[in-house]
């Protein structure tokens, strides 16, 4: 079988990983994330391709393109979690798996973090296992797509 391509698309924000509130969001950078991504990727026999934009239109490019070109998506869509129901249009249109990552427990923060339109279309969430949760998201990804 073709290796399987793996989106990781993140939102706003995150492109400060490391630096901004790092006692609730760690001190690893996105780029971190995005290498200890590819490593595993590349031990389980996928793609990994890390991604990230402030700008929600971009990110919805982002996951049409992705629609027909990779095979799963694992999202922190970050702040757009809690408002952007284009965003969950989009990934309803992606025709593969789905995994939400949230690396706060967002259920032990704001009330108005505790919702999440993306959960609606998300075949799987990992909320409150720090980065970690890239990782555990990519061995489900592949536990998946057997
Ligand atoms: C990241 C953000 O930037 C927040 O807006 C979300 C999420 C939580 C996270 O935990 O990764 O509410």
């Amino acid at each position: 079988m073709a290796t399987a391509k793996i989106e990781i698309l993140n939102g706003p924000n995150l492109n400060l990983l490391g630096q901004r509130q790092p006692e609730i969001y760690g001190h690893e950078t996105l780029e971190d994330v995005g290498n200890a991504c590819a490593r595993l990727g590349q031990e389980l026999g996928m793609q990994v391709r890390c991604r990230q934009s402030n700008h929600e239109g971009v990110l919805i490019d982002m996951i049409h393109d992705a629609r027909g070109a990779a095979q799963g998506i694992i999202i922190n869509p970050a702040a757009f979690t809690h408002t952007s129901v284009a965003i969950l249009d989009a990934l309803s249109a992606f025709e593969g798996p789905v995994i939400e990552v949230h690396i706060s427990n967002i259920h032990k923060r704001e009330a108005f973090r505790h919702h999440s339109y993306i959960s609606a279309r998300a075949d799987a969430l990992i909320s409150g296992c720090g980065t970690q949760g890239y990782l555990l998201a990519l061995q489900h990804m592949a536990r998946l797509l057997g």
